[in-house]
């Protein structure tokens, strides 16, 4: 049996709870308020069997002040029923509810139009007449149109059968995506704790599932699922969902907040978006206009900035912006959205996420921007990834920020990873990808690098490795470093020894006593650790004491290849050493709630004096490892 929802849409008292409750027996409007007066305020539930189709039915408020929770219900549903009263015909929330279903993407539906009783024949062709207008061109163009009086039960059995059968014709659900339950509502049971109310617009939900509630990212029980009013085992995408939730208090819970797997996708704040602008905005979309954003059930603050060249989306067109969001949302590519106007509240226009985790561009970026947006808005599958890949650059994409960014499940991106493999658009490095262009990138980057030192220094073994993963894979996954210095191996171009990288054909001009001193002069730095001797003093230790030129010389090698580092004047560190006070540094910070540490503790912690402690913290502060806060230091 197919489980579908169905949206109610239309003009305040055009009857929408009420042919709800006609079709269903149940009264959506649940509260006191709405009751006494008469009038839907927030959205409400109910749901109908009709045999090969179980349709829940989201009951929203047709008043205009009342649209941010219609949009809290509308997001999820696979079909509307526009509700158009005999009597009054098309008005304004009849439009602007259209609007939104056609802008959330809304495909299949039906106009029903209701209080046939009150009307003759002729003021019904002509609301038919007005109905057929308002739909022309749109996915309602040849939807079918009931009329129906949910007083005396004309029609309503017709309604039903119509309902049977486009509901039948509705699109499936996707079943490329993981878990997301955006949550309407939350309550506390008596006896149960928390329960949340939501359309499950993609996967399931077990009964016993751990799931995370975002954006807080709180991990929470399913302790029990209802169905439509059943205690069920399992729920699935297009049902109507209430989940008995453990871990949580209700009170920590908001209309907005998302529920999906473990550790699976992201809120953001940044993203960037095809926005589609109704002819009826009152004005253009221009850089920092600051609007509402309704996305899932969430309704958000946001500022834009329009990338198209113009600057400005006129009323009636499209065009790319970016939303800077300002409290953290869940959204995944593709999702719609609806952006309404600060003030006076009003339904401007929406349109689709293309990349839900974007970052500021700069000006002279905003081409390239455009043409990334353009082609994420015509791909799919294993091309979303490439164009994914290939925007992550030199720092690859690994395989759960991809996730992040598509909500696609486990299958879904290893279906478009192999394809893009295969295709030869990506190369994958132990689960990060990287587009083919960035690793040859890399890699002749590094073959350069390598080529260069030994041109600069005949006299070194190689380049360090460690000066090649700082300039080069700072920001990278190790893997990838690794990965590339392996390949360049495969090719036989280079060699790496142990802690440096050289290429195949170099031999080093170093005399043997050079080598020795080289050695020396490693090993006492190394064994000085942070109570570095002076260079005089090194050189001695070293036994070089009688060519101090020609030691300097050789000890310039070790600075050359990274194994020295000078960290002020004279002072020279072996880089082990500086390695282990750095990983020293950030236990200690990790520990803290403010990451700081001041000169004494860094004393204590290193086991040096003065005289080495500020020369080490300057050289810190130049690494960007700390940064200087008063006679403080922040771990960066
Ligand atoms: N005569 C007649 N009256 C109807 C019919 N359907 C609804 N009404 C009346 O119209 C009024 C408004 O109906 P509702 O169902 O509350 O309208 P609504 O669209 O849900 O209104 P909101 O939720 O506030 O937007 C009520 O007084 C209903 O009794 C109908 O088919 N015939
Ligand atoms: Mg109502």
């Amino acid at each position: 049996m197919r489980s579908i929802i169905v949206g109610t849409a239309g003009h305040i008292d055009h009857g929408k709870t009420t042919l709800v409750r006609a079709l269903t027996g149940i009264d959506a409007d649940r509260l006191p308020e709405e009751k006494r007066r008469g009038i839907t305020i927030d959205i409400g539930f109910a749901d109908l069997d009709l045999g090969d189709v179980r349709v829940g039915f989201v009951d929203v408020p047709g008043h205009e002040k009342f649209v941010k929770n219609m949009l809290a219900g509308a997001h999820g549903i696979d079909l509307v029923a526009l509700v158009i009263a005999a009597d009054e015909s098309v008005m304004p929330q009849t439009r602007e509810h259209f609007d939104i279903c056609r802008l959330l993407g809304v495909s299949c539906g039906l106009v029903v139009i209701t209080k046939k009783d009150l009307v003759d024949e002729e003021l019904l062709q002509l609301v038919f007449a007005e109905a057929r207008e308002l739909t022309v061109g749109s996915f309602l163009e040849d939807a079918p149109i009931v009329a129906v009086s949910s007083r005396t039960g004309e029609g309503i059995e017709e309604l039903k059968q119509t309902l049977r059968e486009i509901g039948s014709l509705a699109p499936a659900r996707s079943a490329d995506f993981v878990t997301r339950l955006p949550i309407d509502r939350s309550f506390t049971m008596r006896g149960f704790g928390a329960v949340v109310t939501g359309t499950l617009i993609a996967g399931k939900i077990n009964e016993g599932d751990e799931l995370e509630l975002l954006p807080a990212k709180t991990r929470v029980r399913v302790r029990g699922l209802q169905v439509h009013g059943a205690q069920v085992k399992q729920a699935f995408a297009g049902q109507r969902t209430a989940v008995n939730l453990g871990g949580i208090d209700a009170t920590a819970i908001e209309r907005g907040m998302t529920l999906a797997p473990l550790a699976r996708l992201r809120p953001t704040q940044t993203i960037d978006v095809r926005v589609h602008l109704l002819v009826s905005a009152p004005r253009p979309l221009r850089s920092r206009q600051r609007v509402r954003m309704h996305i899932g059930a969430a309704e958000v603050l946001a500022r834009l900035r329009v990338l198209e060249e113009s600057g400005e989306i006129k009323p009636g067109q499209h065009g790319f912006v970016q939303f800077r969001i300002e409290s953290p949302v869940v959204a995944v590519c593709g999702d719609r959205f609806i952006i309404r106007a600060y003030s006076p509240q009003q339904t401007i226009g929406g349109g689709e996420v293309l990349d839900a985790f974007s970052s500021r561009h700069r000006a002279r970026d905003l081409a390239d921007a455009r043409a990334l947006l353009q082609s994420l808005s015509n791909s799919e599958g294993a091309t979303q990834l490439a164009l994914f890949a290939g925007r992550a650059g030199h720092v690859g994409l690994p395989r759960a920020e991809l996730a992040a960014q598509t909500g696609w499940t486990d299958e879904v991106i290893e279906a478009a990873a192999k394809k893009a493999l295969a295709d030869g658009a990506a190369v994958d490095v132990e689960g990060t990808l990287i587009s083919r262009e960035s690793f040859a990138e890399l890699k002749r980057m590094v073959s350069e690098e390598v080529a260069a030192h030994h041109q600069r220094e005949p006299l070194s073994r190689g380049l360090a490795r460690e000066v090649l993963r700082e300039r080069f894979f700072a920001h990278s996954p190790p893997e990838l470093f690794r990965a590339v210095i392996s390949e360049l191996e495969k090719e036989g171009s280079l060699l790496a020894e142990k802690d440096i990288v050289r290429r195949r054909e170099h031999t080093r001009a170093l005399s043997d006593e050079d080598t020795h001193l080289r050695d020396s002069l490693e090993r006492v730095y190394r064994g000085a650790a942070l109570a570095a001797p002076s260079l005089n003093e090194a050189l001695e230790r070293a036994g070089a004491g009688a060519s101090a030129p020609h030691g300097r010389k050789v000890l310039q090698l070790l600075i050359d290849s990274g194994v020295l580092v000078k960290v002020h004047g004279e002072m020279f560190f072996h880089r082990a050493a500086l390695d282990e006070l750095t990983k020293k540094l950030r236990e200690y910070a990790g520990q803290r709630a403010d990451r700081s540490i001041d000169v004494a503790a860094f004393k204590d912690l290193a086991g040096i004096s003065r005289k080495y402690a500020i020369p080490l913290l300057e050289y810190l502060d130049r690494q960007r490892v700390t940064r200087r806060e008063g006679d403080r230091r922040i771990l960066l």
